[in-house]
């Protein structure tokens, strides 16, 4: 059965109100020993999914730096001196091209991604172009584009949009450090947009800015606890980038890294738990390990959106040697 009809046919199952979980419940998954959290994460993964399939998306950043929020992470922001050259809004031909070379490679889902506060009602009608017409290439969309206002998701969704990405990043606790542009709320008004459209939820966060293992397990609650999961989890681990207020944070330990993979998996069976930026720094090894706590999917391509990410000739080579099919 491919990976997509079981995860439909769980969700059928999971019908009964999801149960919602608290900070100390999730604090007590990252404190067992790994072996064990790892064989609790990959149990609930085999009655929810393919355990051999991983779904793959790649990423495009249509519209690059300058943005107005002051993420302290982000080498976008126009608030930072970092490398990274700001372009505009990209053709619509730019966009179709990368979108049928991402297919031809094998990936099933195209992101686009611009560096918006949220976009302005004559951006948003080139990027329902986009939506549309890499919908007819046979390929699942997605966009993040930012805060949206009133009636900007319904028209996404009317131009065929399946998944809309909005990351909560961290939790409501440490994110006033982290972001001080918009609030922790304003996010939970897009992801609620969203899911009133009926576009498929992604969200997630980025572990590794010097947040606590308790803004971590608050970050997976607030995710697992809303009204619905989202049906995408990205989990990033910090890329630093030069010239941002994060350039120099220290390196999460790997293991923590694998152990929230774990409690995602764990906390929101149904959901695909991504396995984001951050892959280029990781060995085959963590990367599998990271698999058999219940990571599946990844972005896949060079570059994600202005960093580097494994080349896929990599990727095609450790899915081969692990065994394991793109979906
Ligand atoms: N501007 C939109 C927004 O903020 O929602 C969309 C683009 S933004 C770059 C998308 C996500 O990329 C962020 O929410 C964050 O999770 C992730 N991200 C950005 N820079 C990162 C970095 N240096 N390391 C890891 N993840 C990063
Ligand atoms: C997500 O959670 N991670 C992706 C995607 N959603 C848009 C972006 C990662 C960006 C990493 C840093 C960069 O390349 O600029
Ligand atoms: Fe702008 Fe998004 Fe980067 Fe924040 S994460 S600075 S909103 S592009």
């Amino acid at each position: 059965m491919q990976a997509s009809s079981v995860a439909a046919v769980s969700s059928l199952s999971h019908a009964a109100p999801a149960r919602r979980w608290s900070v100390d419940e999730v604090l007590a998954l990252y404190e067992m020993p790994l072996m064990d959290l790892i064989w609790r994460a990959q149990g609930v993964h085999r009655e929810n999914f393919d355990p051999n399939a991983i779904q793959r998306s790649t990423l495009l950043s249509v519209k690059t730096g300058g943005c107005s929020e002051d993420c302290s992470y982000c080498s976008q922001s126009a608030r930072y001196d970092t490398d990274t050259e700001r372009e505009r809004l990209m053709p619509l031909n730019e966009v179709l091209a990368a979108a049928q070379a991402a297919k031809d490679k094998g990936a099933s889902r195209f992101c686009m991604g611009a560096a918006w506060k949220g976009p302005k009602d004559n951006d948003l009608d080139r990027v329902l172009d986009m939506v549309r017409e890499v919908k007819a290439l046979g390929m699942q969309t997605c966009v993040t584009l930012g805060m949206l206002k009133d009636g900007q998701a319904s028209k996404l969704k009317e131009a065929g949009l399946d998944y809309y990405n909005h990351n909560l990043d961290t939790d409501k606790e440490f994110y006033g450090q982290v972001i001080k542009t918009h609030t922790h709320d304003d996010r939970l008004d897009t992801l609620e947009q969203v899911r009133d459209a009926g576009i498929n939820v992604c969200s997630g966060g980025i572990i590794g800015m010097g947040e606590s293992r308790k803004n971590r397990a608050g970050l997976l609650v607030q995710l697992a606890n809303l009204p619905k999961a989202p049906e995408s989890v990205p989990i990033n681990n910090l890329v630093p980038i030069p010239g941002t207020p994060m350039a120099d944070n220290d390196r999460l330990d790997p293991f923590e890294f694998v152990r929230t993979i774990a409690a995602a998996r764990i906390m929101m069976p149904t959901s695909w738990v991504r396995l984001s930026a951050g892959r280029q720094q990781m060995g085959d090894e963590l990367q599998t390990l990271c698999f058999l706590a219940g990571a599946n999917s990844m972005f896949y391509g060079d570059r994600l959106l202005t960093t580097d990410n494994p080349d896929v000739n990599r990727d095609d080579a450790l899915f081969a040697r692990l065994g394991v099919k793109a979906v």
